[in-house]
């Protein structure tokens, strides 16, 4: 069965978590299955990518696959397992990746939740972060996921006391740059995802990166400022912002072709 539904719509990727019997746990192979999907969309040059749980669900994750967690002595999150892979995957995406949330989010999946670029949620989202539940040590990269998005003494409450954080707080957060609706949530990020694709790819994808390098840079090294250089000249060198500049004084909608 497919534990990733990979679909195309209006030129937007949507994955969605398909695995409803067991609340979409992440488990090892769900977690193959949405790093190969965005392989797929990469190469078909998908600008950007919403990943769903089944419409109105009541979980959109229970998190990572408590059965397949390794057994005492093995590191739980380790840098080569399937749900860290699949969280870089998203880092790494050229392109935006919107959580669309509906229904609790656990664990792990809180964590996914705040890789992705930007969430959306509607009022029956919530999300904890549960190691300590399972006394386990959460890994530093995870960690600066949570400081990155909500702040140190934010993550430390989430941490600390592994409650559901309901919408209206998680929003307030930061966790979810929108909060709509249920009747509305689908319109909206459609229409955001939108919006987002009809800019320029290579725009877009250059400035996510530089996020990333960015948000993951303390002292930044020579050769990551020298990086950023070399992607921002790909951009500035590129037809699309010609075509960009040339849109604007000739008073019409740009057409990016993404290079
Ligand atoms: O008994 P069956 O075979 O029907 O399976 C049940 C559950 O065992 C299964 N299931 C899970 N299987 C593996 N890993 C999970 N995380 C997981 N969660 C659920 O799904 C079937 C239905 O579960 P059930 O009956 O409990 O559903 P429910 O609707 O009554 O309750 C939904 C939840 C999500 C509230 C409940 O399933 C639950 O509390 N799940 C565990 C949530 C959680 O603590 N997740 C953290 C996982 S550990 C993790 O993500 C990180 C390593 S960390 O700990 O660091 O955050």
């Amino acid at each position: 069965m497919d534990l990733i539904l990979e679909e195309i719509i209006d030129g937007i990727g949507v994955l969605t978590l398909n695995n409803p019997a067991k609340r979409n746990a992440l488990s090892l192979d769900l977690c193959a299955e949405m790093a190969d999907a965005l392989d797929h969309f990469k190469k078909k040059r998908v600008p950007v990518v919403i990943l769903r749980a089944q419409k109105n669900a009541k979980v959109w994750s229970a998190g990572h696959d408590i059965t397949q967690l390794p057994k005492v002595h093995h590191d739980p999150l380790a840098y080569d397992s399937p749900m860290e892979i699949a969280f870089r995957r998203i880092q790494g995406y050229p392109g935006p990746v919107i959580a669309m949330i509906q229904g609790s989010v656990w664990g792990g999946a809180t964590d996914l939740t705040v890789t992705c670029d930007l969430a959306v949620g509607d009022e029956t989202s919530t999300f904890a972060i549960t190691p300590v539940k399972m006394g386990l040590p959460y890994n530093a990269s995870g960690i600066m996921h949570f400081i990155n998005r909500v702040g140190s003494n934010i993550a430390k409450e989430m941490f600390f006391t592994a409650e559901p954080v309901k919408a209206i707080r998680a929003y307030h957060f930061g966790i979810l740059n929108n909060l709509v609706k249920s009747s509305e949530i689908e319109e909206f990020t459609f229409d955001l995802a939108r919006k987002i694709a009809a800019n320029s790819p290579l725009a877009v994808s250059v400035i996510k990166e530089q996020f990333r390098i960015l948000s993951e840079a303390h002292p930044i090294s020579p050769e990551s400022f020298e990086r950023i250089q070399a992607l921002r000249r790909k951009v500035y060198n590129s037809g699309d912002y010609k075509e960009g500049i040339k849109a604007f004084m000739e008073k019409r909608k740009p057409q990016f072709k993404g290079k």
